[in-house]
């Protein structure tokens, strides 16, 4: 099989995340002191919890008017937060790609409950982050995704891989927005592959249009 598996969770937004991993504190958080516990609530409970959410607040300041929040929206809003470890604007296209795996309604922006599903899964892939980046740089170099990838148990070959990188590093360090618009990435195109691969050999034929569809979406 060319995939035998891609396990951790990682980039599975509406899966489950390792339960270690859920609601821990965000390092570096910026003044708004976000809380980091929402697991839990129900899918439809915007009107009902919402009005007792700590977060509540924190969203429709981020919303804005419209009561979503958009890629421009939240890329103000986790630039602000500090996440990524640097001082450049987080990654837009890391936004928009995480709206795009939890964008049920095709809207393009997110509600609520989306929202806090995303800041679970973003608390998530920072411990992530962090475990990755053994010398503790800050970001993320070829050798620890190598590791990295492995352990999350997808089988690239090394000119794959270097493509990876190359593609997502600045100076070969990859920071924070990127790699979660890497292994989110990686993990909806493998999705995708694998839905059509019924045999699992690791060899699909597409339709030009399917194969449109599915990758440009992401
Ligand atoms: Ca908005
Ligand atoms: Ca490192």
């Amino acid at each position: 099989m060319a995939y035998p598996g891609y396990g951790g969770g990682f980039g599975n937004f509406r899966g489950q995340m390792p339960a270690m991993q859920m609601g821990q504190p965000v390092p570096g958080l910026g003044p708004h002191g976000l809380p980091g516990e929402y697991s839990g609530y129900s899918a439809y409970s915007d009107s009902y919890h919402s009005a007792g959410d700590p977060m509540w607040t924190y969203f429709t300041a981020v919303a804005g008017q419209d009561g979503e929040v958009d890629a421009e929206e939240l890329q103000k809003c986790l630039t602000q937060s500090g996440i990524s470890g640097t001082y450049s604007p987080f990654s837009l296209e890391t936004c928009r790609i995480m709206i795009a795996m939890l964008d049920r309604d095709y809207t393009g922006k997110m509600g609520f409950n989306e929202f806090k599903e995303l800041w679970t899964a973003l608390n998530a892939w920072k411990q992530n982050f962090i475990t990755i980046d053994q010398d503790q740089s800050g970001t993320v170099e070829h050798h620890e995704l190598n590791q990295a990838i492995a352990a999350m148990g997808y089988r690239l070959s090394p000119q794959t891989l270097t493509t990876i990188i190359k593609r997502y590093s600045k100076n070969g360090r990859i920071y924070f927005d990127d790699y979660v618009a890497c292994c989110v990435k990686l993990r909806a195109l493998t999705d995708f592959f694998r839905r059509r691969d019924h045999l699992q050999q690791g060899v699909v034929n597409f339709v030009y249009d399917d194969f449109l569809q599915g990758t440009m979406a992401i």
